[in-house]
């Protein structure tokens, strides 16, 4: 019996990996949390169903050059096993008439030490997202012994979950800043909601970001089922659309992260990595000034990158000025061809989820 499942940041070597996959994949149909992500002038409103086969089959092979990277570095990586997402679901709370995708994988598994853990998403249509790594899950619960399968509390999505109407077409950029900045977002407090990709894991702290996709009563829940972590919820007032961590905060190694420049960490949240001597560098600017076709995420995917060890990390590879930056900041920058997946749900970061890092669970913020 060996140990398999092992993860306590972002950086540490690692060993093993997920890698989504673009199957079946749907742009979802609207439902109460989900109209706030796709901005107004998308081509995406109003329209939901099957993504376009040959741009899954594009998809895909982005994905392979990936996996071939990965390989050729001698990662082990795993692949969900994609279910036929444009089926209607329901549960006793509600009905929805489809489900999205099994990419990216960073937002439905979060791995902390030895726990896997499915999250808390608030999208009804991804709420039995989870079922595509059950197969992984079931293996690794047979082959390591210290593994903990876990499942987050399941929230009910009912009508009582969202703030309805929140969502107004014609509401200014202005508008919605003002919103993040005050803290006001879709979801409710009634349960905890959370996707995967907001928790930022360093060690003994986790830093979830309160937003779009995660509430404050998240935040809560981990402090409770963690109380041997540190939890901070941390905030981007520049964000107009804040959802997920890893397009904005995105750290290289120990004593270094890269912050989106249009969305800094304010002060006072600044203040633990200042005084443990962290360099919050601004990210280089995107080399792109849209995102690409039916993609819901925006330019900042540059910066959403694969650490491989605290030297080494994979860059989207049209994303020159990211991966310049990245080499002027010691790091050894593998590009890797993958901005057609990015309609998929996200970038580099995005599109995995941690099995094996090597190193142990330290406390960075003493
Ligand atoms: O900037 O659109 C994308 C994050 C995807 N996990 C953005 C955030």
């Amino acid at each position: 019996m060996a140990k398999i499942v092992s993860s306590w940041n972002d950086w540490d070597p690692l060993k093993r990996v997920i890698v989504g996959r673009c199957d079946n994949s749907v742009i979802p149909p609207e439902e109460p949390a989900t109209s706030e992500k796709v901005p107004v002038d998308s081509e995406m409103r109003g329209m939901w169903g099957l993504r376009p086969s040959d741009t899954v089959a594009r998809g895909n092979e982005c994905l392979e050059n990936l996996v071939k990277i990965l390989e050729d570095r001698g990662v082990v990586v795993d692949r969900p096993t994609p279910l036929q997402w444009n089926q209607a679901i329901g549960t006793p709370d509600f009905r929805n008439d489809s489900m999205m995708t099994c990419m990216p994988p960073r937002d439905i598994l979060l791995t902390i030490g030895n726990e896997i853990m499915a999250a808390a998403n608030s999208f009804r249509c991804r709420y039995y997202e989870y079922l595509a790594y059950w197969p992984l899950m079931e293996m690794y619960f047979e082959q390591d012994p210290d593994f903990k399968w876990t499942q987050a509390p399941r929230p009910r999505l009912t009508d009582r979950s969202y703030k309805h109407n929140y969502y107004d077409e014609k509401i200014s950029l202005e508008e919605r800043l003002e919103r993040t900045a005050a803290k006001d977002f879709v979801t409710t407090e009634v349960e905890p909601m959370w996707d995967a990709a907001d928790v930022m894991r360093m060690g003994k702290d986790l830093f979830i970001q309160h937003g779009l996709t995660t509430n404050r009563a998240a935040m809560d829940w981990f402090q409770r089922y963690y109380p041997e972590f540190r939890v901070h919820a941390v905030n981007f007032p520049g964000d107009p659309y804040p959802i997920h961590i890893d397009a904005t905060f995105v750290p290289l190694r120990p004593g270094l992260i890269i912050n989106n420049p249009h969305r800094p960490l304010p002060e006072p949240q600044r203040a633990i990595f200042e005084a443990n001597d962290w360099q919050i560098v601004e990210a280089a600017d995107p080399a792109h000034t849209e995102p690409p076709a039916l993609c819901y995420s925006s330019v900042w995917l540059s910066m959403n990158c694969l650490v491989l060890d605290p030297k080494t990390v994979i860059v989207e590879a049209s994303e020159v000025h990211q991966q310049e930056q990245m080499d002027k900041l010691g790091m050894n920058v593998i590009p890797c061809d993958l901005r057609d997946a990015y309609p998929f749900g996200g970038g580099l970061h995005c599109s995995t989820a941690d099995v094996y890092r090597e190193g142990e669970c330290l406390d960075y913020f003493p």
